[in-house]
C-alpha cells in the first residue's frame, strides 16, 4: 500500500534534457506541465498524498525523481546518479527524505546508482547493471537491503536506460516484460504480460494501490493488463517520453 508520493515540477530547460530518441522532437513544455498536472491526479486517484517540489532549471532531467532515490517501506536511500548532468539532482533529497523516514542511506562514489534500475518485487529488489547503475552501486544498495532485512540481486541489461524501461511489476504476481527480458531467468516464474516491441515504452507501467497507471496511446498493452483483471488509468505522457521518460521515472512513492 502506498501512502505517498513525491513528484518534481518539469523544468523549462527540459527541452536540454538527455534523449536517445531525438527523432521524437523537442517536449512541449507547456504540454509537459499539464500531462505532468493529469499524473497528479491520477496519483491521487490511486489515494495517495502528492508532495510536488517546486521545478529545479538547473537539471533539465530533474523531473525524473525517481532516479534520485530508492525508498522502501523500511528505509530510503539516495542514489548516485550515473549521468553527469544528473549528479548534482541528489542535492537536498536526503534532507527531504528526512521528512518521511527515520532512516535514510546513502550510495557513495565509485558506485553509481539511478531508480530507475531498481524494481521492487515485495520484499526482493532486482537492480539493472545500465550505463547508469554499475556493479559497485548495485553492490552497496543490495548490502544495504540486506542490513534491513530485504534481499536483492543484480540484472544485466543490454539494450534498455534503465530495468524499469524494459519491465514493471504490476504486484499479484503479474510483470509487464518486453525485449531482452522475456527470456531472462530471472523472470521466469512471474505472471508475463508480454509488451509487443511496437508497444515498448509501454511496458513502464505503474501499480499504485488498486490501479495501474499505463501510458496512453499502447491499445494492445492496454487490453492484456484489463484481460489480468487490473484497473487501468491512462496517463499521457508524450511529452516525456521524447526524453526516455516513463510513468515510473516521474514519482517517488512509498
Ligand atoms: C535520462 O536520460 O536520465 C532522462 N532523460 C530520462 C530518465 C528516465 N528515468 C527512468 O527511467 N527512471
Amino acid at each position: 500500500m502506498f501512502t505517498k508520493a513525491i513528484v518534481r515540477r518539469p523544468a523549462k530547460s527540459m527541452v536540454e534534457g538527455i534523449t536517445s530518441s531525438p527523432q521524437l522532437g523537442k517536449p512541449d513544455f507547456e504540454k509537459a506541465l499539464r500531462q505532468h498536472d493529469a499524473y497528479i491526479e491520477a496519483l491521487k486517484r490511486c489515494g495517495v498524498e502528492v508532495t510536488v517540489l517546486p521545478a529545479d532549471e538547473r537539471f533539465p532531467d530533474s523531473c525524473f525523481m525517481e532516479d534520485v532515490a530508492v525508498c522502501t517501506r523500511k528505509f530510503a536511500i539516495v542514489t548516485n546518479p550515473g549521468a553527469a548532468s544528473r549528479n548534482g539532482e541528489t542535492e537536498g533529497i536526503a534532507e527531504l527524505l528526512g521528512r518521511f523516514y527515520k532512516d535514510v542511506d546513502r550510495i557513495a562514489t565509485p558506485g553509481t546508482l539511478e531508480g530507475g534500475d531498481v524494481m521492487m518485487v515485495g520484499d526482493r529488489f532486482y537492480v539493472g547493471l545500465s550505463a547508469r547503475t554499475n556493479r559497485e552501486g548495485a553492490r552497496q544498495l543490495i548490502a544495504a537491503l540486506e542490513r534491513r532485512g530485504f534481499s536483492g540481486q543484480a540484472v544485466e541489461l543490454r539494450e534498455v536506460l534503465h530495468l524499469k524501461t524494459g519491465l514493471s511489476y504490476q504486484e499479484e504476481g503479474f510483470l509487464l516484460i518486453s525485449g531482452e527480458f522475456l527470456r531472462a531467468p530471472e523472470f521466469a516464474s512471474f505472471k508475463k504480460i508480454e509488451v509487443d516491441p511496437d508497444e515498448a515504452y509501454a511496458a513502464n507501467c505503474i501499480r499504485v494501490n488498486d490501479y495501474v497507471l499505463v501510458p496512453a496511446g499502447f491499445p494492445k498493452t492496454e487490453a492484456k493488463i484489463r484481460a489480468a483483471g487490473l484497473k487501468v488509468i491512462l496517463v499521457d505522457t508524450s511529452e516525456f517520453r521524447k526524453l526516455d521518460g516513463g510513468l515510473s521515472c516521474l514519482s517517488l512513492r512509498f
